[in-house]
């Protein structure tokens, strides 16, 4: 058995390749300096690479922003505002936008947490390979000349279409599939150029092919790959597929004249069945064993199994990972605070690569030859660190099943009413306030020593002080505290509740220069005391307006974390449920009237495949409702969701039976208003009315459109006004004047409402 893996993480062990970007983008470093630190991280990949033992090393899995827009660049598809400027300036503007030019958008890759940017093809897009850099050509020749024959990594034609987005004015009906013809030209070319500087195989990734593909859609990966199958000049090809079961497109590749496959058998755990009659037989199979989503150590002898029975139906078996390492973290040995015994139960890129290379020796050498590694492996995998079973959380879930439903919503809005009445469209906040650098610097003089407990706590009051007082002043009427002792809204709550452990280097790239550390959820789930209810009370006290206590829903704390696979997603959601559960009460008991729950999570997990999509449903609303079901009447339930493509979601927002939902909407023209209305949705929804993610301050008269936009599709009696998400990565400087404009505009419209007696 020959090894590979089909990626590796880009950031280096310091976040080199973070550091020198932000350095360039800066102004503290040139061009040079960017590049040499680029080149020495792909360098010290390849290297790790070989000298772990790995047979098959790829090439071109590197990328100073995202690898979909490096092969955007590289097959021509740059929109014409970018097309004054060159080489890396354009690039970067292509990433994060100019003055007049903004930059491409940003979505989710597949159901990962990593976000790329959105090709833009248009009927006028010409595909053609840049004279002078061709990427996977010089990384190619960079590993050469190391002494290194790598494998290019490109992203698929079909994938790569089925990715982009129509450009803006393209006509109405265009998809960017109809320019595949003239995209297979630029691949033949791009293969023929990689035969000629000696690559004898391309890897073509087609994770399109793990989502529901139409018949239409199968015909032209037949047609795709007959096409390069027959180039003339070209390496072996090997078309990589992950995120799940490939079923049909299986069959579909086997009938072309591909010379192999990487299939993920962790995630597409039952298309290893499909291998045997695919009529693989003269063909390479990478057999991706070891899992590149989680991090947890590979259970040896299973995989040994499967590829045991991948055997005789191949004719080349490569075992491999079942996707790019990009999505786990770099080396577990970095670690040093985490609970021993945990540790040895981890597998970061760096430890998966041996498993891969341990994985390949026993299919050689036999497993008798290296039994010693293996029952040392198997027995770190399965000790279970002290605290994975909590016998009072799972009792008390036991009695508690689902939870007794909330009143009907009616009976909801007359208690409240009563007791806490607020104006026609009131006006909020999604949670948090602008992270000031002394916020910053209070929580690392914390964290380094230099200030005590206390002296932290005065300084985060002193902040609180500051956000209530600006809210009243501005006139909103539900006021937050502003969030400002929280790191990230997944590590924080991570970081306060039993059976997650957090890491000190497990960086895992989100977008471009922006990480984050995925708590690792390794064990039972419980709260041993009170986390936000300090925070909330304080500010409460602050002010006689309702302050609203924030949480994170369990959907995104698993979304967002490195989660246990001993039990099932839905089991472990219901115990982070469960946690919220109590905190909820707490802040209930404690006197705090508006209680939200976040899940801009949610629609990110939603499975590739739309069988599987009704049961994740099921249970993810079902744990936002476990959370949330127990409160009073009096009591409004509020969540937020950060993305305006609901579609396939609208009934679950409904079910999740929340009194005031916010989403994003400001980009969308309140386009979301209308198809949850449609749908029949009469509780409250507070649609984003401007857009946080720009620094640009909204004008009262704009609010006031999409207020009235919205109020075409909704009794007034539903509509909340708020911005489209948290305002922790703006200034005070755009806050503050948006914020009174939002107020203002609510002011005006209510007027029309209430028409003055
Ligand atoms: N938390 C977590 N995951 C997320 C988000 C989050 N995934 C989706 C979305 N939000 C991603 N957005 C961001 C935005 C900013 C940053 C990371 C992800 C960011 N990171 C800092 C950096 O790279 O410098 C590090 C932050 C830290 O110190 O922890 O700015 O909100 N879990
Ligand atoms: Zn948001």
């Amino acid at each position: 058995g020959r090894t590979t893996v089909l990626g590796y993480p880009r950031i280096g062990q310091r976040r080199e390749l973070k550091r020198a970007t932000e350095a360039y983008w800066s102004g503290k470093i040139d061009a040079t300096a960017l590049l040499d630190t680029a080149a020495s991280l792909r360098r010290q990949t390849w290297e790790t690479l070989r000298d772990a033992g790995l047979d098959e090393i790829p090439s071109n899995t590197f990328s100073l922003y995202d690898q979909v827009l490096d092969h955007a660049v590289l097959v021509g598809a740059v929109p014409p505002r970018f097309r004054q400027l060159t080489g890396l300036d354009r690039y970067f503007a292509m990433a994060r936008g100019v003055t007049g030019a903004p930059p491409l958008e940003m979505t989710k890759w597949f159901d990962t947490n990593y976000h790329y940017l959105v090709p833009e093809v248009g009927p006028d897009t010409v595909f053609r390979l840049d004279e002078e850099h061709v990427k996977p050509v010089e990384e190619y020749h960079e590993a050469a000349a190391l002494g290194l024959d790598t494998r290019p990594v490109l992203l698929g034609p079909l994938t790569f279409l089925l990715l982009a987005k129509p450009a803006p004015g393209a006509p109405e009906g265009f998809r960017p599939l109809d320019l595949l013809s003239p995209l297979l030209d630029v691949y033949a070319d791009l293969l023929g150029r990689l035969a000629d500087v000696g690559a004898s195989w391309v890897q073509l990734d087609e994770p399109a092919l793990a989502a529901d593909r139409s018949p239409e859609e199968l015909a032209l990966l037949r047609a795709a790959y007959d096409r390069l199958g027959s180039s003339p000049r070209r390496p072996k090809l090997l078309v990589a597929t992950y995120f799940g079961p490939i079923r049909e497109a299986l069959g579909v590749l086997a009938a072309t004249p591909v010379d192999g496959l990487a299939l993920d058998l962790v995630a597409g755990a039952e298309d290893a069945t499909r291998v045997a009659s695919a009529g693989l037989s003269r063909r390479r199979l990478v057999a991706g064993l070891v899992d590149g989503r989680n991090v947890w150590r590979t259970n040896l002898p299973q995989a040994l199994a499967v590829a045991a029975s991948l055997l005789g139906s191949v004719d080349e078996l490569m075992v491999g990972t079942s996707c790019s390492l990009q999505h786990v973290p770099l080396d577990v040995s970095l670690e040093t605070s985490l609970p021993e015994e945990l540790r040895g139960r981890l597998a970061f890129a760096r430890q998966k690569v041996d498993e891969v290379v341990l994985l390949g020796r026993a299919l050689r050498e036999g497993r008798e030859q290296i039994s010693d590694e293996l029952a040392q492996a198997e027995a770190a995998r399965t000790r279970r660190p002290p605290g994975t079973v909590d016998a009072r959380v799972r009792a008390r879930l036991a009695a508690l099943g689902d939870g007794t439903p909330r009143g009907d919503y009616a009976s909801r809005v007359r208690a409240r009413s009563a007791t806490n009445p607020l104006p026609l469209l009131p006006t909020t906040t999604i949670g948090s306030f602008p992270q000031t650098s002394e916020i910053r610097a209070a929580r690392a003089d914390l964290r380094h020593g230099r200030i005590d407990e206390a002296t932290y706590k005065a300084r985060m009051r002193a902040e609180i002080d500051k956000v209530i007082a600006l809210q009243e002043d501005i006139g909103l009427d539900v006021l937050v505290h502003g969030e400002p002792e929280r790191n990230d809204m997944v590590q924080y709550f991570a970081e306060r509740l039993t059976g997650f452990a957090c890491t000190e280097s497990g960086w895992v790239q989100s977008y471009g220069t922006r990480y984050v550390r995925p708590p690792i959820l390794y064990g039972d789930v419980a709260r041993p005391e009170p986390i936000t209810v300090e925070w909330t009370t304080y500010a409460q006290s602050r002010t006689t307006k309702p302050v609203k206590g924030m949480l994170t829903g369990p959907v995104t704390m698993l979304a967002w974390s490195f989660v246990r696979d001993d039990q099932s997603l839905a089991e472990t959601a219901r115990q982070v449920a469960l946690a919220l559960r109590d905190e909820i009460r707490d802040l209930e008991a404690a006197g705090i009237r508006h209680i939200q729950v976040d899940e801009p999570a949610l629609r990110e997990r939603l499975p590739l495949r739309s069988a599987d999509q009704p049961e994740y449903l099921r249970w993810a609303v079902g744990a936002f409702r476990l959370a949330t079901s127990g409160v009073a009447d009096t009591t409004t339930i509020h969540s937020h969701m950060c993305y305006s493509e609901f579609g396939e979601i609208v009934d679950a927002i409904d079910a999740l039976d929340a009194d005031v939902v916010s989403v994003e909407a400001a980009r969308s023209r309140m386009e979301l208003v209308h198809d949850l209305a449609r749908t029949g949705y009469r509780r409250g929804i507070g649609p984003g009315v401007y857009d946080i993610h720009s620094p640009r301050v909204p004008t009262v008269e704009e609010i006031e459109d999409a207020l009235r936009l919205a109020l075409a599709a909704l009794d007034p009696a539903q509509l909340w006004v708020n911005p489209d998400c948290g305002l922790k990565t703006r200034r005070y400087e755009e806050v503050v004047p948006a914020l009174r404009a939002m107020v203002e505009a609510a002011r005006r419209v209510r007027a029309t409402l209430h028409p003055a007696p």
